[in-house]
């Protein structure tokens, strides 16, 4: 049983049939559109993707596919929407990060892209941004379904295991990994309700879990027995756009079970199952608890460890020149530190109103950070990090800041790339005696 809502990952496919509406609008417009449309309904980041990975489906290069997802990708966030990029390709993952996305999805877990895991390193540091690890066996293909398990669950339970230490390995941020079962990805039906029955084998690894079931087979395999009606006309099976009620229904049972989130496409019928999985979880829960259920702060497990709404706005690489050090020289020669600062705070106010006034100005706060780095030298990174969050934690609406202070010419007598502190601060402890 789970308190928190579980997160809604609202599904935006930049396919050239997608969006076919007879010219009217762009297929990017249409798909800005829809994307905007998603979190009106309630989702907290859209997964934009340009490639299908149905069985059988045609490959498309990543240069086409960032021709589709990267302008769509960019206006969203920048109308301060969380995006999330569903790709196969790490070019295509490095393009989409620049471009604005926070969430790197990918299906095949950095086993189809052998650079995949390098990006995603690179981009949980630099721009806190989050893996999502699919489990999967091979571009699917009709004709060579690998659904050969001994014991389904507890082999994909290792197989993600060892594709989350892999990505550790690579440099992830392990806060930032997020697990997925892969459903439909060479699992027959039978499969895939196993697996989502084996859940907490899976969370079990420690990491948050995303259940991606919405339309798939599996579902029109349970309705198959069904007399068509009003919301199936197709009956049987029913195509896949027939199937978002029984998606809806899997949101709630992943709920319960304590999924952190869902990838869904109908995200309104989604969040109505939630809301009354919510309800009826928190009266399990009795009167005394708090109903989290309902948080309408929308943040993912890892953000909530510490405690950190998604909103964030992240300035890395600002290079100051200063004196800080233990030794004399360093004191008197000076040298160069370069500071890396993310600051959690809510811009839905400032993206509905367009308005620099509620939100963090980041110049200023470059400034504000630059004057607090260069005054009075002390002998410890660890001093002037925390100086800065101070410093961040002053401007209006932040309610943490991460901040890591970077000493590239620290005098070590070896060759090294870079030597950092991290501190992690939040303005609610800071209020306390
Ligand atoms: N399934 C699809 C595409 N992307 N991403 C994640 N994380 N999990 C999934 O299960 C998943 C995914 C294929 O489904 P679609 O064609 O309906 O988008």
């Amino acid at each position: 049983m789970s308190e928190a809502r579980p997160i809604v990952m609202g599904v935006l496919n930049v396919t050239p049939d997608s969006f076919s509406d007879g010219g009217a609008y762009s297929e990017h417009d249409a798909a800005i559109a829809r994307g905007i449309e998603l979190v009106r309904l309630g989702a907290d980041l859209v997964d934009v993707g340009g490639e299908s990975t149905r069985p059988g489906a045609t490959p498309v290069s990543s240069v086409d596919e960032q021709a589709r997802v990267l302008p769509v990708i960019g206006a969203l966030a920048e109308r301060g929407i969380q995006v999330s990029v569903d790709t196969l390709h790490a070019e295509t993952a490095a393009a989409a990060v620049a471009a604005g996305a926070r969430w790197i999805n990918d299906v095949s877990g950095g086993l189809h892209d052998l650079e995949m895991l390098g990006v995603a390193a690179d981009a949980s540091r630099r721009s806190a941004v989050s893996f999502i690890i699919g489990h999967w066996r091979g571009i699917p293909d009709p004709a060579h379904v690998r659904s050969d398990y001994a014991d389904v669950v507890s082999e994909v339970v290792a197989a993600l295991a060892e594709r989350a230490e892999a990505a550790v390995a690579a440099g992830v941020d392990a806060a930032r990994i997020v697990l997925d079962p892969g459903l439909g990805f060479d699992k027959t039906g039978a499969q895939g309700w196993q697996l989502l029955a084996g859940i907490d084998e899976l969370r079990a690894l420690g990491f948050p879990v995303l259940v991606g079931a919405s339309r798939k087979r599996m579902l029109g395999e349970a309705l198959a027995e069904l007399p068509a009606s009003p919301r199936r006309p197709s009956g049987g099976g029913a195509p896949a756009h027939e199937r978002d009620l029984a998606t809806a229904v899997v949101s709630a049972l992943a709920a319960d079970a304590g999924a952190w989130g869902v990838r869904v496409h109908d995200v309104a019928g989604t969040r109505q199952a939630l809301a009354v999985q919510a309800a009826w979880s928190a009266a399990r829960r009795g009167p005394a608890s708090p109903a989290r259920a309902n948080d309408p702060q929308r943040v993912n497990d890892a953000q909530r460890a510490s405690d950190l709404p998604a909103d964030r706005i992240t300035l890395t690489g600002l290079e100051v020149f200063a004196h800080h050090g233990v030794f004399d020289f360093e004191r008197a020669q000076g040298q160069r530190f370069l500071i890396d600062a993310e600051v959690a705070v809510d811009l839905a106010g400032a993206a509905a109103d367009d308005a620099l006034a509620r939100t963090v100005h980041y110049g200023e706060l470059a400034d504000a950070i630059a004057d607090a780095v260069g005054r009075d030298p002390v002998d410890l990174i660890e001093t002037v990090a925390e100086r800065i969050a101070d410093v961040a934690l002053g401007f209006d609406g932040v309610r943490s800041a991460t901040i890591t202070v970077h000493k590239p010419d620290a005098p070590i007598g070896r060759t090294f790339s870079d030597v950092s502190v991290t501190v992690v601060r939040d303005a609610a402890s800071r209020a306390k005696p």
